[in-house]
């Protein structure tokens, strides 16, 4: 069937819209012991997150370890230990300037305790709160599950402190019992705070498991200012990341979204097996788990990735700096091409309309996403892919659609095994006669 097609005039165009610039991260300076942080001066916020000290979080997390020996071997819930943790958690606060409160619930016939600790300041009608559990399983001292996030999320608040954050948002940091037992403390909190109070809550940020030793780099792929905040750290960094997919309802962040409250989080991995992509972008071992101590004897300070530490305590203050100075969320790095390129009606060969990339770190993402504009009178003719630098073909369209107009359409494709950079193409075969197009534009944004 002849058609007249109408064509526009081409114009090539490669678009990168700028990612958040980073924070470069300095070294870590020298142990500090975890002394008490005189009260702070009232400054104006810093803008620009500070380094964590990774050696402070560790400093925390001796602590930790040294409370489970002296406690039976663990910090789990209606143990001596989980008490003794969050008595170290709260003394620390307490000589930060931090209002903190101490929250008692019963589950499985002991007393529970959720630590929740205010900064003061702030919008009280904005609240940004970040939380990680603190008990551990009765097995061992639970160092990096969930050590980890409760002694980076610690450090954040000191720095928080050492700063004289004066953030946009009301910062409130919360450390939940009974997690273990079925995400028991921070459920109790979200049920009893009033509904006046949950609405004020603009997200809530989850670290539970940021250090294991056989480590990857997970976003919880939930709000997506939050998940956009994380991965524009890591991509800062030259760090991929992929996509959590087993987190919902695994951590307390679930408490809070089954009440709608917005959330995010960071995780390292449990007991899953890293793949051999996997390792190859993040280093480690392929065939083993992310964390073979998980609930075991073994999640001790030698359980423990210091470079995977260091990362999360620093994506940690980025997100706490830039989400509660409510700075809007960079996008991610998008490039396009709006030249028209002709379809040629079947039989013949595929044509592809390419894009050269450059400036992005590491691999891209497992959320690549690819915007489609193809002018068309009969879509069910076309077979569309995206070929990425190396050759790998990923289909988008099969030639479904049958005699509709045009494919304008995004895809989602984990493309995290490729890397970024390089020239990626649209690749599109007519393979029905009669019916003609083109392509008149395309889009990936990593
Ligand atoms: N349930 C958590 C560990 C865990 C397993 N999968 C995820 C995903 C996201 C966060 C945490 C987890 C625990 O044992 O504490
Ligand atoms: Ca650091
Ligand atoms: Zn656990
Ligand atoms: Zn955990």
């Amino acid at each position: 069937m002849s058609l007249s097609v109408p064509r526009r005039p081409a114009v090539l165009a490669a678009a990168a819209l700028a990612v958040g610039s980073l924070v470069a991260a300095a070294a870590p300076t020298a142990l500090a012991a975890p002394s008490a942080v005189t009260a702070p001066s009232a400054v104006a916020a810093a803008p620009t997150p500070p380094d964590i000290p990774v050696a402070n979080v560790k400093a925390h997390l001796q602590q930790f370890s040294t409370i489970a020996a002296n406690n039976g071997g663990n910090r789990a819930h209606g143990r001596p230990g989980y008490k003794a943790s969050v008595d170290y958690v709260k003394a620390q606060l307490d000589a930060a300037g931090f209002t903190t409160t101490l929250q008692t619930f019963t589950t499985s016939g002991a007393t529970g305790y959720n630590l929740i600790a205010d900064w003061p300041g702030g919008d009280p009608n904005s609240v940004l709160m970040a939380g990680a559990h603190l008990d551990g399983v009765t097995s061992g001292p639970g160092i990096n599950d969930n050590g980890s996030g409760s002694a980076a999320l610690l450090e954040n608040a000191l720095a928080v402190s050492r700063a004289g954050l004066q953030p946009t948002k009301h910062l409130r940091f919360g450390w939940w019992g009974a997690e273990e037992l079925g995400l028991i403390g921070s459920k109790y909190y979200v049920n009893n705070l009033p509904a006046a109070e949950r609405s004020k809550l603009s997200g809530y940020l989850n670290f539970d498991m940021i250090a294991s030793l056989n480590a990857g780099y997970f976003v919880y792929d939930d709000d997506p200012a939050i998940e956009q905040t994380f991965k524009n750290y890591f991509s800062g960094i030259g760090v991929p990341t992929e996509i959590e997919t087993e987190g919902d309802g695994r951590s307390d962040h679930a408490s809070f979204k089954n009440v709608g409250i917005p959330v995010g989080g960071l995780f390292t991995g449990a007991s899953r097996t890293k793949s051999a992509a996997q390792a190859q972008k993040w280093g480690g071992t392929a065939g083993q788990a992310f964390d073979r101590c998980y609930h075991s004897a073994c999640d001790t300070l030698a359980s423990v990735n210091d470079t995977a530490l260091d990362r999360n305590s620093d994506a940690i203050a980025y997100a706490l700096w830039n989400l509660g100075a409510g700075t809007p969320v960079p996008p991610g790095k998008s490039f396009e091409n709006t030249a028209d390129v002709n379809i040629p009606d079947s039989p013949a060969a595929a044509v592809n309309s390419p894009i050269t990339v450059s400036g992005v770190a590491g691999n891209a993402p497992a959320t690549t996403k690819v915007d489609v504009n193809i002018v068309h009178t009969y879509r069910g003719d076309l077979v569309v892919d995206l070929v990425a630098p190396d050759g790998t073909v990923y289909n988008l369209h099969n030639r479904s659609g049958g005699s509709a107009d045009n494919l304008v359409q995004s895809y989602t494709v984990n493309a995290s095994s490729e890397v970024a950079d390089g020239i990626w193409k649209l690749q599109v075969k007519d393979t029905a006669a009669q019916d003609i197009g083109y392509i008149n534009s395309w889009k990936i944004t990593f």
